[in-house]
């Protein structure tokens, strides 16, 4: 069985949406992973098919029924089942490339407030978050975290080179890309690119990952600098 995804959603029809296209579009049509989508509505039992309620306590909004939730994720059961939420940890490309090593997983989208906390302890599912904002739902988040684990399955990306040298690996950023035309809007590509010197041009660049990284990302610099004094001690 190739890598599969299992959504449970309310909106079954915002997938596979841009997966269908483009890298993941054409490994999902040669069968290097696969998609399953569950509509949650399904799971309703009264006669209106409801699938949320007001808030105990009062506020805003509404909340999914863990009731309606737990039912779902009983009829799917792979794990990990992982809920998109800004209350959840932050996804890494560490974690990610976790995610894409194991045979599938199921992923839960909120709506409205987000789901009962007691079907998240229940079912020990896995919170995480794409960053420090607020989306609608958790379609969205379920697409991006989905495309950042195909392109790591074998196969998917034509070029290992391009996965081995790309960001977060090393803990540093990208070095800058330049192509065609040489000279554009009175911009010149950097003299050291067109030299031919291979060396010249993997310490540029490596300079450039280190610089980018120290000035844009003071965090992830922290933590490179961190894996090369361990790595030094460890040779030691
Ligand atoms: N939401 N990272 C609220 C997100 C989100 C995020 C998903 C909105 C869950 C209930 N998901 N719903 N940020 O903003 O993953």
């Amino acid at each position: 069985m190739p890598w599969t995804a299992r959504v449970l959603t309310l909106f079954p029809e915002m997938f596979p949406g841009p997966l269908g296209h483009s890298l993941a579009g054409s490994a999902l049509a040669a069968d290097l992973w696969r998609l399953e989508t569950v509509d949650i509505r399904g799971f309703a039992s009264d006669k209106h098919r409801s699938v949320d309620d007001a808030p105990f306590g009062g506020g805003p909004g509404m909340v999914m029924r863990p009731d309606v939730l737990d039912r779902a994720l009983a009829a799917v059961g792979s794990k990990p089942m992982i809920y998109l939420s800004p209350r959840g940890r932050r996804l890494t490309q560490a974690r990610v490339r976790e995610l894409a090593a194991v045979p599938g997983l199921t992923l839960l989208c909120g709506r409205y407030e987000g789901v009962d906390e007691r079907v998240i302890e229940a079912r020990a599912l896995e919170e995480l978050s794409l960053g420090d904002f607020v989306l609608s739902g958790g379609e969205p988040a379920a697409l991006a975290l989905i495309d950042a684990c195909v392109r790591l399955l074998p196969g998917v990306v034509g070029d290992q080179a391009t996965l081995a040298e790309e960001s977060f690996e090393q803990d540093l950023l990208e070095y800058p890309h330049y192509t065609r035309p040489q000279l554009w809007d009175g911009r010149a590509v950097p003299e050291v690119l067109l030299s031919g010197h291979h060396d010249r041009i993997r310490q540029w660049r490596q300079e450039q990952r280190e610089k980018a990284t120290r000035e844009r990302r003071p965090d992830l610099w922290e933590r490179h600098l961190a894996a090369v004094r361990a790595a030094r001690r460890q040779k030691e």
